[in-house]
C-alpha cells in the first residue's frame, strides 16, 4: 500500500485521496474550480476591461509605484489599517479555523500552514483528513535532486545562508516538471499542473535544505531523515537540531517550539502581490520560467535589508543595544531606548522592524506573535526589551517626521521568540522567511497559469520623455489626494 502511494502520489492525486478521505485531494479540488475560476477572469475583463482601478503620477513612477493597482493576486490582500488577510481571512479567524497538529483541538492550537496553503490555492479551509493527506504528499515530495546535499556541503564557510538557499533551490531546477513539459511541447492550457508539481515539489524540499543550511553553517552538518510521522513544521525544527520545545526552553511548554514554527510558517507566508518577493517572483514566472526560477528570484529580494532581511537587522540591532546597556552598567529604560533610536537616525540609518510601505498601524502579524510571547515566554528578557522598544519607537519615529507609519512590522517580533527557543543564529532567520514565503508567491504563480495572465511588460519612460510630456503644464509641484487613492511617495535622493 505505502509503495503505491509513493508512486501515485505524485503521478495521481486520486491515490491520495483514497488514501485519506474520500473527500478530494488538493490537486482534484483545484481542478475542479479551474472552469469556474477560468469563466470568471474572462467576464471580469469583458464587464470592466475598459475602466481604470488607478492613476500613476510621476512621484509614484519615481518613488516606487506606492499604491499604483496594476497587479491581479488572488491569494491575499492587504488593508493599510487592517493588514493582511489570506483568502479573506484575518490571522485571528485562521487561528480559530485552520486544523491543527494531531490530538489537537482547532482553535486551542496555532494552525498548520499545510492548512493555509490549501486555503491559498483553492480559497477554502480544509477539512482535517485534506490537511493530513497534504502534510503526507508534501513528505513523499519531500527528497532532494541528488546534487543537492553535497553541493550544500560545500558552499564556502561564511557564504550567507540566503544565498545559499537560492543558489541550492535554483540548482533544484534540474528537475523542473515545468520545463520538461514545456520543452516536450506542452499545450499552454495545461501549463498550470507542471507548474502544480513544481510549486508542491519546492515547498515539500524548502525544510530539508534550510535545515541543511542551518547544521552545516552553524553546527556539525548532521541532519537526521525526515520523519513522516510528523507535520511539516515539526519535522522541519527536528531537521534543524531542535526538539518541540527548543533548546533550552522550558519544559512546560513542551511544544512551543513546534507551535511557534507553525505560527510562523503561517504569517509569514504571503502579504499580496506588490512587495518585492512576491512581485519579483510572479514576474519571473510570467515569462514561464518555472518555480525553481521564480521562487529563486523572490528569494533574491527577500534578501534585501529592507525586505526580509529586517529580521535579522532587527535582533542584531536590539542585541547590540542590550550589550551596550549592560556594559555601561545602566538599566533599560524608555529613555536608553529613545537614546538609541535616535542615535540610529542621526546616523542616517533606518530602525529596523518599524514602518511599511503599504501598512498604517502595527502588523497583524507583530501582534499575533506578541500574543504569543504573552501566552508562552511573558518573563523572557529580550521580550520585555522587545516590548519595550514597541512603547518608545513609535513616538521617537512619529517626531522624527519622515515615516509615514511609526508602528513595527512582522520583523520587529520574531527573533526574540526564535532566540528564546534556541534559535539564536540571526544570520539565518530570513531562510525561515524564505521558507514560508514560497507557499504564497508560488500559490500565486500557480494560479497566474490558471488564469492565463500574460507576461507582464509595463511600459517605462525616461525622465526627458516626463519632462517634455509635460513641458507645458505646472505638474511639478506635486498632485491632488483626488479620492485618497494614492500617497505622495518620497524619492530617496542619493
Ligand atoms: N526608520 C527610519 N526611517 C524610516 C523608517 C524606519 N523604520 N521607515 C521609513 N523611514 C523613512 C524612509 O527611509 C524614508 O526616508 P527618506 O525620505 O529619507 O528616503 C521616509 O521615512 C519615508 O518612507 P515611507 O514612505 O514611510 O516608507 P517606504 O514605503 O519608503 O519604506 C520600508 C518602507 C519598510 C522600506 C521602511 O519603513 C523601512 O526601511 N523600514 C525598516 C526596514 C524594515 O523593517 N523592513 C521590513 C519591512 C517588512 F515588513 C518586510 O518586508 N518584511
Amino acid at each position: 500500500m505505502m509503495q503505491r502511494l509513493r508512486t501515485g502520489a505524485i503521478k495521481n492525486g486520486q491515490v491520495w485521496a483514497r488514501a485519506f478521505s474520500s473527500e478530494p485531494n488538493l490537486r482534484q479540488r483545484i481542478t475542479q474550480l479551474i472552469p469556474e475560476k477560468q469563466a470568471e477572469i474572462k467576464q471580469l475583463v469583458k464587464d470592466h476591461g475598459d475602466k481604470v482601478m488607478g492613476t500613476c503620477t510621476v512621484a509614484q513612477a519615481v518613488g516606487g509605484m506606492r499604491s499604483v493597482k496594476s497587479m491581479v493576486w488572488e491569494t491575499s490582500l492587504l488593508d493599510s489599517m487592517e493588514g493582511i488577510r489570506f483568502r479573506g481571512y484575518t490571522i485571528p479567524e485562521l487561528q480559530k479555523l485552520l486544523p491543527v497538529a494531531k490530538d489537537g483541538k482547532i482553535g486551542e492550537m496555532e494552525p498548520l500552514p499545510e492548512g493555509l496553503l490549501w486555503l491559498l490555492l483553492t480559497g477554502e479551509v480544509p477539512t482535517e483528513a485534506q490537511v493530513r493527506g497534504l502534510t503526507a504528499e508534501l513528505h513523499e515530495r519531500a527528497p532532494l535532486p541528488a546534487h543537492i546535499e553535497s553541493m550544500i556541503r560545500n558552499f564556502p564557510k561564511g557564504m550567507h545562508p540566503m544565498t545559499q538557499l537560492s543558489t541550492a533551490l535554483l540548482a533544484c531546477q534540474t528537475d523542473s516538471k515545468f520545463a520538461a513539459a514545456y520543452k516536450a511541447g506542452i499545450h499552454k492550457k495545461d501549463y498550470w499542473d507542471p507548474v502544480y508539481e513544481d510549486t508542491l515539489n519546492v515547498i515539500a524540499r524548502l525544510p530539508r535544505i534550510a535545515a541543511l543550511i542551518y547544521r552545516c553553517s552553524f553546527h556539525d552538518g548532521k541532519i537526521p531523515d525526515d520523519d513522516k510521522t510528523l507535520d511539516y513544521s515539526a519535522n522541519f525544527n527536528r531537521m534543524l537540531g531542535y526538539g518541540p520545545g527548543g533548546k533550552g526552553a522550558g519544559s512546560a511548554d513542551s511544544d512551543a517550539f513546534d507551535e511557534l514554527m507553525r505560527l510562523y510558517l503561517t504569517i509569514h507566508s504571503d502579504h499580496e502581490g506588490g512587495n518585492v518577493s512576491a512581485h519579483a517572483t510572479h514576474l519571473v514566472g510570467s515569462a514561464l520560467s518555472d518555480p525553481y526560477f521564480s521562487y529563486s528570484a523572490g528569494l533574491n529580494g527577500l534578501a534585501g535589508p529592507l525586505h526580509g532581511l529586517a529580521n535579522q537587522e532587527v535582533l542584531k540591532w536590539t542585541l547590540e543595544f542590550q550589550e551596550k546597556i549592560k556594559a555601561s552598567g545602566k538599566a533599560v529604560t524608555k529613555d536608553s531606548v529613545a537614546e538609541q533610536a535616535w542615535a540610529t537616525l542621526n546616523g542616517g540609518n533606518v530602525i529596523p522592524g518599524f514602518g511599511h510601505a503599504v501598512l498604517r498601524k502595527t502588523d497583524p502579524r507583530y501582534t499575533c506573535q506578541r500574543e504569543f510571547a504573552l501566552k508562552h515566554m511573558p518573563d523572557d528578557e529580550l521580550f520585555k526589551l522587545v516590548s519595550t522598544i514597541y512603547e518608545v519607537v513609535p513616538g521617537v519615529l512619529t517626531e522624527h517626521g519622515k515615516t509615514k507609519n511609526p508602528w513595527p512590522n512582522v520583523d520587529a517580533h520574531s527573533g526574540c521568540l526564535l532566540t528564546h527557543y534556541g534559535l539564536t543564529e540571526y544570520d539565518y532567520y530570513t531562510v525561515l522567511f524564505g521558507v514560508s514565503r514560497a507557499f504564497g508567491a508560488l500559490s500565486q504563480v500557480v494560479w497566474d497559469r490558471i488564469l492565463g495572465l500574460p507576461l507582464e511588460r509595463p511600459k517605462s519612460v525616461t525622465t526627458e520623455w516626463i519632462r517634455n510630456h509635460f513641458a507645458d503644464e505646472d505638474k511639478f509641484s506635486g498632485f491632488s489626494h483626488k479620492d485618497g487613492q494614492f500617497e505622495q511617495t518620497s524619492i530617496n535622493m542619493p
